[in-house]
């Protein structure tokens, strides 16, 4: 099967699992896990942030942030098609107790009007304003990539209200890499920012929370609350700090082969593609074909290629460092005879 569902489904290589078995580890909550220590500070400086925090995947990550940027009863300003709205199961209401204010967004950007519209001001009957939540790339729009020049002008606004950023970057590098920007340039816009090591670079298992050291600090706290307080996590963190060094110029590739497949699904099938592919995620809609998602997916199987649904009537496919160029040729070939 050539799996083309999530950039999650990405196994270890044999050279990080030898580096798993060889991780220097110790008690992560007692502070003493080399490894992690060494990944934490590695993010840090590469974010240009004081300091970072290992969790446990990027659902974590974000409710980490979101109980140490609020409080409960305040509310937080998002895009109508987050995926901390949309897939977190609730989390954001159930763990923090912050309502979410979703705005209409287009590719994954707020309308800056809009935003300033939606920050409340002082009244007793308003909630507070605690975060203004971006997604880069956003994954519903099939990995569209919010610009920089956004993302200042976002930032300033919130600047100007005192309310804090922060990027649900699970894609960051994917973002980076088709912008021509430094993961660096991008954080400077934000107060906080989480990244996956688990998807596009490969890495097993993990995320990371970057930010300032108090911010952190509480956040760390607050990853306890939620169980991400693991002991010898070295085992997981030094997969993390290989892919995190070695797999960020890589992606181009993903992109390269994204671009090439949704050509070819756009001209050989009765699919539309919906986005323009700027990352490793093409959204195709089956609405032409007379066939629902589900339809198209079964199809795909039987000629041995996994895609995913995003919607009764579109189906969503992801590159990833688990498919070669020679599997995207297996693909093409097959949708041309389709
Ligand atoms: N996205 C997954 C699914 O949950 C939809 C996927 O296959 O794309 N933020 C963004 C933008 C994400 O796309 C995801 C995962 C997460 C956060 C959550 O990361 P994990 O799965 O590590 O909790």
């Amino acid at each position: 099967m050539i799996d083309l569902r999530s950039d999650t489904v990405t196994k270890p290589s044999e050279e990080m699992r030898k580096i798993m078995f060889k991780a220097p580890v110790g008690d992560d909550v007692y502070g003493e896990d080399p490894s992690v220590n060494e990944l934490e500070e590695y993010a840090a400086n590469l974010f240009g942030k004081e300091a970072a925090l290992f969790v446990t995947s990027g659902t974590q990550g974000n409710q980490a942030a979101i109980l140490a940027h609020t409080k409960p009863g305040q509310e937080i300003i998002m895009d109508n098609e987050a995926h901390v709205f949309l897939y977190e199961g609730g989390a954001t209401s159930a763990f923090a107790g912050v309502q979410s204010r979703t705005l209409t967004n287009d590719r994954g950007k707020m309308g800056l009007d809009d935003l300033e519209e939606a920050i409340r001001g002082e009244d007793i009957h308003f909630p507070e304003t605690a975060l203004i939540w971006l997604e880069n790339s956003h994954n519903r729009s099939g990995g569209s990539v919010l610009p920089v020049s956004y993302m200042r002008e976002v930032y300033e606004l919130a600047q100007k209200y005192k309310v804090p950023v922060h990027i649900d970057g699970a894609r960051i590098f994917n973002a980076a890499v088709a912008s021509n920007a430094s993961v660096k340039e991008i954080a400077t816009y934000s107060n906080s920012i989480q990244f996956c090591l688990s998807k596009g670079l490969g890495a097993p298992v993990g995320s990371i929370l970057v930010g300032e050291k108090s911010f952190i600090d509480l956040a760390r706290k607050k990853r306890k609350m939620l169980g991400g307080g693991l002991r010898q996590a070295g085992i997981l963190a030094a997969p993390g700090l290989h892919a995190l060094k070695t797999g960020i110029h890589r992606l181009a590739e993903d992109h390269e082969q994204a671009k090439m497949l949704a050509k070819v699904v756009d001209e050989y099938t009765d699919l539309n593609v919906i986005n323009e592919v700027e990352t490793n995620i093409i959204l195709a809609d089956t609405s032409k074909s007379g066939r629902s998602a589900n339809d198209w997916l079964a199809i795909f199987k039987d000629k041995g290629i996994l895609a995913v649904a995003f919607s009764p009537t579109t189906i969503r496919f992801t590159t990833h460092i688990d498919v070669s160029k020679e599997d995207i040729n297996t693909v093409i070939e097959t949708i041309k005879t389709l």
